[in-house]
């Protein structure tokens, strides 16, 4: 890519997408495009294929997507996977109409089978069945893989795939029912701390394994693989380590200086009972993350502080 390069952004204000926006200026990239959902909806073939006829960009990132936690994964099943596959179809199919030259599909972990061996190689997609909490987000994401390489071998396209492990970062969401476990057991944890109260409650049994990685990092591994890979498939992008849902609430108290204790709500799912991704690929490519999750969470908790809660509704 060159700094002139016209690059759209989809999903820009986003965690991903605004994480990505925030790297490609650092970086001094002068052309980039982006639209607000209300300027654009890319859930509407005929504005979405509008938007590429006008503005031809040659690098698209699609960040775009529905996004929740698993809760709202299992609530919202229907929305998960239309809108997602809409989001899309749309976009790589204008990229492809529009002669971009490279497009790049984020997708998620929660592609892989529900028991696969861990960790999580890229060949691994598509041998068994899924986790049913998000089987409908994964449906939508492992379809746009496969639009991708549908895309290259039909068309020579050089649309890319890239699997993000769990992300957490600026930007995130903080609403308790819908929101990751990370941003959640932040709101949950300092709510507890300064309310005084002698616990804090976490959702299933505390023993799912997750791993959990900097956004920025993710923009770092972005760029690095717009630049270096060219391949159809897809490449996990994750820090090789992952703890309990009980350990990360430990990690997040301590940071926060919570003393109390944590329970346990058992009526609540736990989903994929582990789900570390095989970072090797990446690896041998040259690329590794950079950000602890303890320097992370610092930085996010940093942040929340300071945006105050009345953001966080
Ligand atoms: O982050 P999370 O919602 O999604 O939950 P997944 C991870 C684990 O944390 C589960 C537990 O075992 C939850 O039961 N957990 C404990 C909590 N306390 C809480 C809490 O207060 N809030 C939340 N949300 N969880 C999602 C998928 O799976 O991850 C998506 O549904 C996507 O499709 C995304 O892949 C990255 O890791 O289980």
């Amino acid at each position: 890519m060159n700094k002139q390069d016209k690059i759209y952004i989809a999903g820009h204000s986003g965690m991903v997408g605004s994480a990505i926006r925030r790297r490609l200026e650092a970086d001094g990239f002068q052309n980039l495009v982006y639209r607000t959902s209300k300027e654009l909806d890319l859930g509407n073939p005929a504005e979405v294929k509008l938007f590429f006829e006008e503005n031809k960009p040659d690098y698209v990132f699609l960040a775009a997507a529905k996004v929740g936690g698993i809760l709202a994964n299992d609530t919202y099943r229907a929305d998960f996977l239309y809108e997602n596959l809409m989001i899309q179809n749309n976009v790589i199919h204008s990229s492809w109409k529009y002669g971009v030259k490279k497009l790049m599909f984020l997708g998620s972990s929660c592609i892989y089978p529900k028991f696969a061996t861990q960790p999580l190689k890229e060949e691994y997609l598509l041998t068994g069945a899924l986790e049913h909490t998000n089987e409908p987000y994964a449906i939508a994401k492992i379809a746009g893989i496969k639009l991708c390489d549908a895309f290259r071998a039909q068309y020579g396209t050089n649309f890319i795939s890239v699997m993000p492990t769990n992300l957490y970062g600026p930007n995130d969401h903080y609403d308790l029912k819908n929101a990751h476990v990370l941003p959640a057991l932040i709101r949950k944890i300092h709510e507890a701390k300064i309310n005084h109260e002698p616990f804090v409650t976490i959702w299933g049994s505390g023993e799912p394994k997750r791993e959990f990685l900097f956004v920025d990092d993710l923009a770092d591994a972005c760029l690095f693989l717009m630049e270096h890979h060219n391949e159809a498939g897809l490449v996990n992008v994750g820090t090789g380590k992952d703890l309990t849902i009980m350990e990360l609430a430990e990690l997040i108290s301590g940071i926060i200086g919570f003393r109390g204790s944590i329970q346990r709500d058992l009526s609540k799912p736990d989903g994929t009972p582990r789900k570390l991704l095989d970072i090797s690929k990446l690896k041998n490519m040259g690329w590794k993350a950079r950000i602890s999750l303890k320097e992370g969470i610092r930085r996010v908790y940093e942040a929340y502080e300071k945006e105050g809660s009345s953001t966080h509704a």
